[in-house]
């Protein structure tokens, strides 16, 4: 069988008990992983596409243009890996160049992966595809059965960018261990560039990124029966130069009260909620961080307006 899945059981977020401790604390916060119900994972996909939202198309692009160097650095025959691996369109650049022992995407959305994993398999019959169900920043383990090879984790999309620092670490620090000696990390990191551009990023013009971090309340009223007037909450971005991070908040447009789970929350007018980080980091702070992982970098790939990173680090 070309296929194989391995249900590692994760357990799912529990959503009441960490919006109720986000909404308790000062600055208040909701974490960003709730985004991604299926309207949010909608509106994400629309995100990726918008004029504004270049990390998409641009990493895209690097990956097409230096696919063979990164086969000619890794060689042939690896064990790919991909937390995350849920929508395969990135993975999908390399497997031709790379031509990987096994393609082992990971991800806690079951239905999504399995279609992931469908999709690659029919697309590429040449290809084992084994698939792992898990919450990768919890339990990052490679399934068992999957053949040997030199481990190479790919993790595009500058997702690392929603992990504050000493996270990012601990999250690569476990995948320096599943690679282990020999293996490699590839990596898509988002660069620090003029804050305009990346505001524009996280608020374009047809309001789609606004849909998608107010979505995040639609989902708690329905989820956790909460009444938050979405006429009355705005999305609001900042670059914060400080800690190099573009950050997104809801911010209450009046003086209000909001119920949730028979709890009062009071807002004052002006008041946010944050709602997400997005680190940015120059290439050398970027190599820092993951040599503090075990990493050493290995090779760098830029797109021509510096925009954007795709990172080789070796363990
Ligand atoms: C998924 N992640 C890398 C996106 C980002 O750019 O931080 C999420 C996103 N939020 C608003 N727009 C896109």
């Amino acid at each position: 069988p070309r296929i194989q899945y391995h249900d590692l059981h994760p357990t799912p977020a529990d959503l009441a008990a960490e919006v109720l401790a986000g909404l308790r604390q000062k600055p208040r916060c909701i974490p960003p992983k709730f985004f991604y119900d299926a309207e949010g994972s909608r509106l994400f996909d629309a995100i990726t596409r918008l004029p504004e939202y270049y990390p998409t198309r641009t990493e895209m692009g690097i990956l097409q243009t230096h696919a063979p160097e990164i086969a000619a650095r890794v060689g042939t025959g690896a064990l790919l890996v991909e937390p995350g691996g849920a929508t395969p369109a990135k993975a999908r650049l390399l497997f031709d160049g790379l031509q990987p022992c096994a393609y082992v995407p990971m991800d806690i959305s079951r239905d999504h992966l399995w279609v992931a994993a469908e999709q690659v398999a029919a697309e590429y019959p040449w290809l084992e595809v084994h698939a792992a169900c898990t919450d990768f920043t919890r339990l990052l383990e490679l399934p068992p059965n999957t053949p040997p090879g030199v481990r190479v984790a790919f993790f595009p999309g500058s997702s690392i960018g929603n992990f504050n620092p000493d996270d990012a670490v601990a999250f690569l620090t476990t995948v320096a261990e599943l690679v282990g000696p020999g293996g490699y990390l590839l990596i898509g990191v988002d660069l620090k560039k003029d804050p305009e551009r990346l505001e524009a990023a996280y608020d374009d013009a047809d309001g789609v990124t606004a849909a998608f971090n107010l979505n995040l309340l639609r989902r708690i009223n329905r989820e956790l029966g909460a009444d938050f007037d979405l006429q009355a909450w705005r999305h609001q971005v900042r670059y914060n130069a400080e800690h190099g991070r573009v950050e997104m908040h809801l911010a209450s447009v009046r003086p209000q009260a909001v119920q949730l789970a028979g709890e009062r929350f009071e807002f004052d007018a002006g008041e946010t909620i944050h709602t997400e980080n997005s680190y940015k980091y120059h290439v050398d702070e970027f190599q820092a961080l993951a040599r503090r992982a075990g990493f050493w970098p290995d090779a760098v790939w830029l797109d021509p307006d510096a925009l954007f990173s795709v990172q080789l680090l070796a363990v």
